[in-house]
């Protein structure tokens, strides 16, 4: 924890398996300034590479997941510094976690927080949570996922609607829109998403890796291609242990020990 400036880090559940990144810049609502979303991909890589975390939780305060990306700092970009610089680029490094990645979303999710949510595998919300792109109404355009992502999962309309009008919606209306997966009570929402994390953790990570990587193939190829590897992922977990112990666990009625191989 000690060498990152804006998150906390830390492992919870009763096995520790859960890694949880705690988003901690309060006087910005965790404006997302470049420092911290190093961070956030710095702690990301390394629960990744530690074996025993099996899934990871990132969260903001009980006021906000994250108020976007941080203004004052992009308030005097311009055009060719952004090119030269690639400007936020580093932002989608976390998709490229093989981990599942849960996001517990307090309070305002908007622009550049909506969008690192949506970068994660999995969303819970609080009751109280606002997601939103508001950057219509600062004279710019959603730039991490927000016209893209954000359109697959709830259409066109309502991304249209969204984004154009800069206003938030609710936890309710979010998950209506299957944009989260649940809701819970604010002061129990990260205790649910590390419940969450660990029922991930119980499975053999080498199939939750496959898993994720097969899900995520719908969201970004087509229906064709996606189902084509699909069943090349599943054909390959026949040529794990932990598929050969997991029916064999089931056939003798005991729990499956996977061992990761
Ligand atoms: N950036 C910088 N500082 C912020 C931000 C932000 N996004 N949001 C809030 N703050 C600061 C405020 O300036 C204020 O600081 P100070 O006390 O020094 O004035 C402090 O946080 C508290 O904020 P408020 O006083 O405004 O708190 P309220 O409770 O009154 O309002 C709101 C909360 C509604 C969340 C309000 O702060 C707000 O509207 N924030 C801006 C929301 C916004 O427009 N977000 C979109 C930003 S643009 C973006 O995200 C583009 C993403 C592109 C990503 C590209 C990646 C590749």
């Amino acid at each position: 924890t000690g060498k990152y400036e804006h998150i906390l880090v830390e492992k919870k559940g009763e096995k520790q398996n859960v890694g949880v990144i705690t988003l901690n810049r309060p006087k910005s609502l965790n404006a997302l300034c470049n420092a911290l979303m190093l961070d956030v991909n710095a702690a990301l890589a390394a629960f990744d590479a530690d074996a025993s975390v099996g899934a990871i939780v990132l969260t903001g305060s009980e006021k906000a997941f994250a108020a976007g990306a941080d203004i004052k700092e992009m308030q005097n970009n311009d055009f060719s510094s952004n090119v030269r610089n690639n400007f936020l680029c580093h932002w989608s490094n976390m998709t490229n976690i093989r981990k599942p990645i849960i996001a517990a979303v307090n309070g305002y999710a908007l622009g550049g927080g909506c969008e690192v949510a949506m970068m994660c595998d999995i969303i819970y919300a609080g009751d109280k949570a606002k997601f939103g792109q508001p950057e219509i109404a600062i004279g710019t355009i959603p730039g991490a996922g927000g016209t893209q992502r954000l359109t697959r999962v709830v259409g066109k309309s309502k991304a249209m609607e969204i984004c154009l009008t800069g206003n938030m919606i609710s936890a309710q209306e979010a998950l209506q829109l299957g944009l989260v997966s649940k809701v819970v009570p604010a002061d129990k929402l990260v205790e649910e998403a590390v419940k969450l994390g660990e029922k991930i953790s119980s499975h053999s990570p080498l199939i939750v890796t496959l898993c994720k990587e097969s899900v995520n193939a719908a969201y970004e190829t087509t229906l064709e291609q996606g189902l084509r590897q699909e069943k090349r992922l599943f054909h390959a977990t026949f040529a794990t242990d932990d598929r050969k112990e997991g029916m064999t666990a089931f056939v003798e009625k005991r729990p499956p020990k996977f061992t990761n191989n």
